[in-house]
């Protein structure tokens, strides 16, 4: 019999190997802050964008690298609501990184059964930003593997507002009472409402902040830090950070 726990399975022709997505433990959500991506770039010399681009290929990798560990979800922070602030010619060439991903990753992601969905606002957005995310979200609405989720025009802040202002609404008009409010209505009202909360959280790049990202989500979540560039973060790095999370106890406060 197959054992479940068992980290090692035998295949048809008799070889043996590694059965990671059986292997203990894996983060069912990992989120990430892919920081980092202009800073490589000055380093380099190059202009900003030349960061973001080389980002952009860092993306497929990961998803890579994260649906074969067997991971559920895995949400990117790619455009926030404070990235508004930069120069004009960054965004509009940010704006089109989705296009262009979708683009070239969309066959390879339909190959992998990967569920590409969205958190953050539509408003604001170029339609042709929102049109690329759209029809990728449609036509792998069926998938059922890894859910990639991007993070785009997101804040926490604001999803928490948003989701006190529709329970509030729902009291006024008599729908329940105040005593009502619990945690789990407010999850309900998340945008991230049907997912799991994150497991772990990774940063890249050296900053130590959550930046106004899944604020609520993030309560119990792993933390794992890394100096390298969201550009020069690899399969390797995603894999030590896993087998951090793997290491740590979750004891969710407990006395134990
Ligand atoms: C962006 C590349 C990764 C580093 C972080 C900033 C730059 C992939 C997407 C994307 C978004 C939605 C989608 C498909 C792909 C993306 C932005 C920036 C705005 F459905 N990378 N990437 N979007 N960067």
């Amino acid at each position: 019999m197959m054992n479940k726990l068992s980290k090692w399975m035998q295949k048809k022709d008799g070889s043996v190997e590694e059965n990671d997505k059986q292997a203990d433990n894996i983060p069912q959500h990992v989120a990430i802050i892919m920081d980092g991506n202009g800073r490589w770039a000055r380093r380099k010399g190059l202009p900003r964008v030349a960061g973001h681009r080389a980002g952009m290929k860092t993306v497929i990798e990961i998803t890579r690298a994260a649906d074969e560990k067997g991971v559920k979800v895995l949400t990117l922070y790619a455009f926030s609501t404070e990235n508004w602030k930069r120069p004009l010619e960054e965004v509009d060439f940010l704006m089109r990184l989705p296009g262009q991903f979708l683009a070239s990753e969309l066959d390879e992601l339909m190959d992998r059964n990967v569920q590409v969905r969205m958190v953050g606002s539509e408003e604001n957005l170029p339609s042709f930003t929102v049109e690329a995310v759209r029809r990728a979200q449609e036509r792998t609405a069926n998938n059922t593997g890894l859910i990639l989720n991007f993070a785009l025009n997101y804040g926490s802040r604001t999803e928490i507002v948003k989701a006190i202002q529709d329970i509030a609404g729902k009291v006024a008009d008599g729908a329940f009472s105040v005593s009502d409010i619990d945690e789990s209505m407010i999850h309900d009202h998340l945008e991230t409402k049907n997912l799991p909360d994150p497991d772990l959280l990774i940063r890249t790049s050296g900053e130590l902040r959550l930046s106004n990202f899944m604020l609520w989500q993030l309560a119990y979540s792993e933390l794992w830090f890394t100096d390298v560039y969201w550009p020069d973060f690899s399969q390797e790095h995603f894999n030590e950070a896993i087998a951090a999370y793997q290491q740590r106890s979750r004891r969710y406060g407990a006395l134990t």
